[in-house]
């Protein structure tokens, strides 16, 4: 039902995306927050052999040495970082805490770049600038004071380089705790547990490479035009050389549907557009296993028809290098089509095209996003894309494999270098070796763990490495009361958040360098190290001038917290941070792969990381991939009132997670606001609601579980029937922080059971 009169920001975007309207976009970006000679530059450095790695996407270059790649929010998240608005001692003079809790989150991190080191001061409620080594000394002495090392949470956000990853996960081990909840918790967690059950490794097993040898890509659960931006130009070459593009998605997003490639001159000169999915299917949200398992089927049930002679399934990739397939069969013979369409949505007639797509190509690439992760059954359904590869051998051959989207640009790395809550114990020998301190060996918290800790009153003291965590994480009126009952908190940060003002007894925040930014030290500038998502590790080197003279590099601030909390240390924190080629012999001696580390970074472009499974090795007990069940259809626990609508929360074009660059979804047709549900337009006829009425949204949990969201307006939008969607983090109210995928650990932010009335 469309209502009569015009919604204000609410009008359809007909352009494709990219193109002219992502130039204009960032020509505002770049005026809004740098001057426009420094941004060139800045902008030109991005992603060179001898600059800084882009903060916006853990997307590879190739070679890492491309001519400049325009990339309208690359160049958003470098400018914020590199704005020239600061916020100086005298901001935190003029605002209490407590009136600065009243801004919206877009408004505090607009305010620019921290330059000094601040305390909380309670008696007035201000932050108060203090020297880095009064810092460093209070924080020491809380940390001594405690008497149990596993209240204390060590939080990491994924932007963190190699070295400050691994010095930070060090000072904490030393310290005597494995509590390391991280960003990739709330992520990718699903694959990182998933995939070494299935195939011996969590991480994605295809190179850039791949991509111009694939013969279809199915993209399951991620909108790249918006989050993995510098995908987009890899996308429209594989669509342009006509190899097939399905894609699975409950909601119609524009980049991939249609996109101009600002680097095709012609494209731009006509205002042309690539198409880029061959098939668009909006399955339900949720229902991408049965999806998958449809397909699985019809291969199966192809396969059987044409008898010994068959070459829709691989059998002997099948019988060389997997184990389980006679079980994981009979259960898809036991799925009824009936279920499988709906339960996905789906009708089996278009299940079944994928599946003759399927057998057609030589080469399969499966990318998949937060759509498929962040579900309470996110860790099988990362199992089913690896099952369905794994049925026409599409590992270990050129062009074909499994592609995560990763989150942070070193999301990936930071696990690799020893964020991880649970530590095998290889790594705490060799740790033991390298250092000579015995690392904690009992499992600590991941990041809906520790907050649970926090909450329960446990754990007492947060440290975090970036991030934004009580507003990442599900239901803020739990974790916002919890974390000012800290006895210190602690944040190492570029921009000012709302985390920061949740202050506790003693909370401190620490302004530190951004990617952008030249890190001197005593030895002289030095790089630091990241790895993408697609294992490749290179070296990173900002050139700009600091944002403030005051600023330390995250080495420095972790060493320097490292020092002043542990005087009988046995790490040298200081001799380490004199040249960060000290920290990566650190990481070479603990974690293989890293041979030669030094020697290799400085070579353009890097290195890879081993990936056993591109060369059919499998790490899993059996030594085999395993084709691994899931069980029934249904990614989220089941309610059979038909009123009851699942919601999705997703991202904004304009956003990095919880930094709100501005108000619109450009794409999405939504301008200068974000309290918008979209909705298909028979869930709103069915309930009476016209497009633009005010509603209230309510999960149905069951009693005494109620959370609300008002204040929200309907918007007609294709999304898949029973479906709605909001965005992250303003969704988040209507999490619980204990909904989510038991086996990972990761929050079920994109399947939140509701029902959506009008507000009266
Ligand atoms: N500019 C920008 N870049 C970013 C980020 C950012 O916020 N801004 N965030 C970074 C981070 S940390 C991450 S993890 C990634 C996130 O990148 P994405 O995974 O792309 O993130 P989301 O916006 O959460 O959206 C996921 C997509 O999944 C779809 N979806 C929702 N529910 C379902 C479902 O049940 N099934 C299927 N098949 N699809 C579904 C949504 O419609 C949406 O298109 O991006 C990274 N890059
Ligand atoms: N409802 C819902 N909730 C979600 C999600 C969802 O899809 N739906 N997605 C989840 C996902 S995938 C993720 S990854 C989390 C994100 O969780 P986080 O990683 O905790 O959050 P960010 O918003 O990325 O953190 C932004 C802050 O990082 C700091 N920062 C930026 N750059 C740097 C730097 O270089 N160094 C340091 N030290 N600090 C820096 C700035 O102060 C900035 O305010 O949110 C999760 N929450
Ligand atoms: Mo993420």
């Amino acid at each position: 039902m469309m209502a009569d009169k015009a919604i204000p920001g609410i009008r359809p975007y007909d352009a494709p995306a990219g193109g002219w309207g992502a130039l204009r976009a960032t020509a505002k970006a770049i005026q809004e927050q740098m001057n426009a000679p420094e941004a060139t530059v800045t902008l030109l450095r991005t992603n060179q052999p001898e600059g800084f790695d882009c903060p916006g996407c853990a997307w590879p270059d190739k070679e890492h040495k491309s001519t400049f790649r325009f990339c309208e929010n690359g160049a958003k998240a470098v400018t914020w970082e590199a704005t020239n608005k600061r916020v100086p001692p005298t901001f935190f003079a003029s605002h209490t805490v407590t009136s600065l809790r009243e801004w919206s989150d877009y408004q505090l991190e607009d305010q620019g770049r921290l330059t000094h080191p601040m305390a909380y001061n309670p008696e007035k409620d201000i932050y108060e600038a203090v020297s880095w080594d009064e810092a460093f000394a209070r924080i020491g002495a809380i940390l001594r004071s405690q008497a149990d090392p596993n209240a204390v949470e060590f939080y990491t956000s994924g932007r963190a380089s190699n070295e400050a990853a691994f010095l930070y996960q060090l000072f904490a081990r030393e310290y005597g705790t494995n509590n390391f909840p991280d960003c990739s918790n709330m992520c990718h967690e699903a694959t990182s547990v998933g995939l070494p059950q299935s195939i011996g490794i969590g991480k994605g097993t295809v190179s850039l490479d791949d991509f111009d040898h694939c013969e279809l890509i199915i993209a399951m659960g991620h909108n790249p035009g918006t989050n993995h931006p510098r995908m987009m130009g890899t996308l429209h070459e594989v669509a342009r050389r006509g190899a097939p593009i399905i894609v699975f998605n409950p909601l119609r997003e524009r980049a991939l549907e249609r996109f101009a490639d600002p680097q095709d001159p012609l494209e731009m000169a006509t205002f042309g557009a690539t198409e880029i999915a061959s098939t668009y299917l909006q399955p339900k949200v949720g229902g991408d296993a049965a999806a998958l398992k449809g397909i699985m089927k019809a291969l199966l049930e192809m396969d059987e028809v044409l008898g010994p002679e068959s070459v829709v399934l691989d059998h002997a990739f099948i019988a060389e290098h997997t184990h389980g397939f006679e079980a994981f069969a009979a259960d898809l013979r036991a799925t009824s089509w009936r279920d499988i369409e709906t339960i996905s949505g789906i009708p089996e007639d278009e299940l079944r095209k994928v599946a003759e797509a399927y057998t057609k190509s030589k080469a399969t690439i499966v990318t998949y996003g937060m759509g498929i992760t962040q579900h309470s059954m996110g860790t099988q359904n990362v199992q089913q894309i690896a099952n369905l590869l794994l049925l026409r051998g599409n590992f270990g051959k050129p062009g074909a494999g499994i592609c995560p989207l990763r989150g942070h640009s070193n999301v990936q790395g930071d696990r690799t270098v020893g964020i991880t809550e649970k530590p095998g114990a290889a790594m705490l020998q060799r740790i033991e070796q390298t250092f000579g301190f015995r690392p904690p060996a009992a499992h600590g918290h991941d990041a809906v763990a520790g907050m649970q800790a926090i909450v329960a009153g446990e754990s007492k003291v947060l440290i975090c490495l970036g991030g934004n965590l009580a507003v990442a994480l599900p239901d803020p009126e739990a974790c916002f009361e919890a974390v000012r009952r800290l006895e210190l908190s602690v944040h190492i940060a570029t921009k000012l958040n709302r985390s920061h003002l949740l202050t506790g007894k003693h909370s401190f925040i620490l302004p530190c360098l951004g990617r952008t930014e030249r890190d001197m030290q005593a030895t002289g500038p030095q790089s630091v190290t990241v790895e993408d998502s697609m294992s490749m590790v290179h070296a990173s080197r900002g050139k700009l001038t600091p944002a403030s003279e005051a600023l330390k590099s995250e080495p420095a601030i972790v060493a320097g917290m490292a020092a002043a909390t542990l005087p009988e240390s046995k790490v040298p924190w200081m001799h380490l941070i004199e040249d960060y080629d000290r920290i990566r012999n650190g990481i070479e001696a603990v974690f293989p792969g890293f041979e030669k580390f030094n020697e290799r970074i400085r070579v353009p472009g890097g290195f890879r990381l081993p990936l056993p499974p591109t060369e059919r090795i499998w790490n899993t007990p059996s030594g085999k991939a395993e084709f691994l069940r899931f069980t029934g259809l249904q990614e989220d626990p089941v309610f059979t009132d038909p009123t009851i609508l699942k919601l999705t929360t997703l991202r904004s074009h304009d956003q990095y997670n919880t930094t709100i660059y501005g108000l619109d979804d450009r794409y999405r047709g939504v301008f200068g606001r974000r309290d918008v549900l979209f909705m298909n337009e028979y869930d709103l006829a069915e309930r009476g609601i016209a497009e633009g009425d005010e509603l209230i949204v309510e999960t149905a949990f069951g009693k005494g579980q109620e959370r609300r969201m008002t204040k929200v307006i309907a918007v007609v939008y294709k999304i898949a029937r029973g479906s709605v969607a909001t965005y992250y983090p303003e969704g988040n109210c209507l999490v619980p922080l204990d909904y989510i995928d038991k086996e990972s650990g990761t929050p079920s932010y994109k399947s939140v059971p509701v029902r959506v009335a009008r507000a009266e």
